[in-house]
């Protein structure tokens, strides 16, 4: 009798604390909602310094799940610090207007930190191992995987979830341990990109680590690596000297992929040169969580869907010409897939 009401009481305890903590979430997502949306899409023109936003790391200082925290200055490691500044992020030349890539617009940022790298494999096997964290898309259990990437047998036994997406498949019990499903692993994959993450397994990540998301000003003024008005975070020319700088789709979309820059799926997240700022596959490889709300007009401090940058390998000009800087696109912040991963950022 003594042991059920100790087991019971443990349960008591167990809620008490997630419900503490769901609303700890809520109320530093709040406070970084409106930072974003005032970093973001609102500053058309510099007014004063007043009118600028600082995203401190007093918000998610709050949700630390380690016991101790290393410096910030220990923390920065392999991170990129970009210096405060007003930046210019956007085009006048947008490709999809309606995802709202211009118009070009003045931002002021305080400095910050954000990892040369994509959040690997390993890096998020560290994190699960020390904490028991379980993803989304492993409570869900399923997630979207890119068809092309699953053997024929597998891929006809599977219905079509999205009408005008027909390449993407639910795929049962895939997550970020089976990229491709209960079949495939992370053997040889370990310095790849995480995948089948959803914003708030990245944002929990983040956290853990004493940082967070990127706001996407932050992540775009980070792509373009100091330069001005360029497609690319290294220029305009996709293919300076005939030499791939990100990990993109070559080939007819979705049928075939010639993988000219030596990748079907995945790179390594260490592949490919860094642009000025020492960050590598800001464009490619994996699109890229950042912490705002999705709108493609005045950045609120809620919403439905989480804005994502950077384009993935499974883009081609042909219909997905997002593996651009300005580019922007969105998901839920349950949304897991394939192609979709992060990086985290940390303010000085
Ligand atoms: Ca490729
Ligand atoms: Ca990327």
């Amino acid at each position: 009798m003594r042991s059920l009401r100790l087991l019971v009481c443990a349960f008591v305890l167990l809620a008490l604390y997630r419900v503490a903590r769901s609303f700890k979430y809520e109320h530093s997502n709040q406070q970084l909602s409106h930072c974003a949306q005032r970093s973001n899409r609102q500053i058309n023109k510099l007014k004063d310094t007043q009118d600028h936003c600082s995203v401190t790391n007093d918000a998610v200082s709050r949700l630390y799940t380690k016991e101790t925290f290393d410096s910030v200055t220990d923390r920065s490691k392999h991170m990129s610090k970009v210096d405060a500044g007003t930046f210019v992020i956007g085009t006048d030349e947008p490709i999809f207007f309606a995802d709202g890539e211009g118009p070009k617009r003045q931002v002021y940022l305080d400095s910050f930190y954000i990892d040369e790298q994509e959040v690997s494999n390993g890096e998020f096997t560290a994190f699960v191992d020390a904490t028991g964290y379980r993803t989304e898309a492993e409570s869900f259990g399923d997630s979207f995987v890119f068809g092309g990437l699953l053997k024929k047998e597998v891929r006809s036994k599977v219905p079509v979830a999205v009408a005008q997406a027909p390449w993407w498949l639910q795929i049962k019990n895939a997550d970020w341990k089976h990229p491709e499903g209960p079949a495939s692993d992370l053997a040889h994959r370990m310095d790849h990109p995480v995948v089948h993450v959803s914003w708030n397994d990245a944002f929990a990540y983040c956290a853990w680590l004493g940082k967070r998301l990127p706001t996407e000003a932050e992540w775009e003024v980070a792509c373009r690596g100091g330069l001005s008005d360029r497609l690319y975070p290294w220029g305009n020319n996709l293919i300076p000297n005939g030499r791939y700088r990100a990990n993109i789709w070559q080939g007819d979309f979705p049928s075939n992929n010639t993988k000219e820059d030596g990748y079907e799926s995945t790179s390594p997240v260490t592949e490919f040169p860094p642009n000025k700022y020492g960050l590598r596959n800001m464009i490619g490889n994996v699109w890229e969580w950042t912490f705002d709300w999705w709108s493609v007009d005045s950045g609120p401090s809620h919403g439905s869907d989480k804005v994502k940058k950077g384009g993935s390998y499974l883009c081609h000009k042909s219909y997905c010409f997002r593996y651009r800087c300005a580019a922007r696109s969105q998901n839920t912040p349950d949304t897991s897939s394939g192609n979709l991963g992060f990086r985290c950022a940390l303010s000085v």
